[in-house]
């Protein structure tokens, strides 16, 4: 198995941070996303999005989409972590959840960066003020996940669950990209990222 990645871009440490936590090694291959390898013929034959993380399973197989990458390690590992959930309420919580973040932060948080950045205006037309009304979005939801970090301890409830991953990998992307300060500004954010500071696999 080979796992495709710039192990620095959110959506690979999404799927790094989840193989961490479960003990799972793989071998990498680091793609050159910014000089448009992902978009090559040899990539496209692998890949349905030509982004990354993408997963070599063999020769013909191959998986792209962090959640799914992650979903299928969960599937064959032997683990009791529970990362997506244990009893089906949890499952569905961790899904809700998981969405939330992605729909209302990552989506906004990468359309922000693409849009403002430019970096990949060789493959997109980026609009100006689609990034701001995107960054403005993400600060927007960020006292949602202020609110559900103050009734619980992690994001989908009492434990730990890949929720927590897609929410850490967002509120690190968009201080380092979006210049948003959150760690000081929400105290509850700020108390439970720092937990999961302590938590090996969030090195
Ligand atoms: N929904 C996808 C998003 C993947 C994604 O946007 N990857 C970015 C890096 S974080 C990428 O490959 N960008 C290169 C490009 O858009 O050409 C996932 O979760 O895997």
């Amino acid at each position: 198995m080979k796992l495709y990645e710039v192990a620095a871009s959110p959506s690979c440490r999404r799927v790094n941070i989840f193989l961490k936590a479960l003990g799972v090694e793989v071998e990498r291959v680091t793609v050159n996303i910014r000089g448009g390898e992902n978009l090559s013929e040899a990539y496209r034959q692998m890949s349905v999005n030509l982004k990354v993380p993408l997963l070599e399973i063999d020769a013909e197989t191959h998986l792209c989409e962090s959640l799914a990458i992650c979903r299928y390690f969960d599937e064959i590992t032997t683990n009791h972590q529970y990362l997506f959930g244990q009893t089906a309420l949890e499952k569905a919580q961790v899904e809700m959840w998981n969405r939330i973040v992605e729909w209302q932060g990552l989506i906004p948080a990468f359309q922000a960066f693409r849009n403002l950045s430019g970096v990949y205006r060789d493959r997109e037309t980026c609009i100006n003020s689609w990034g701001e009304e995107s960054k403005k979005r993400v600060s927007e939801f960020l006292p949602l996940l202020e609110q559900q970090l103050q009734q619980q301890r992690y994001i989908a409830g009492k434990k730990l669950t890949v929720a927590d991953i897609s929410a850490y990998v967002l509120i690190t992307f968009c201080e380092a990209q979006l210049q948003l300060v959150i760690i000081g500004s929400y105290p509850h954010i700020s108390d439970w990222y720092q937990a999961l500071q302590q938590h090996d696999a969030f090195l």
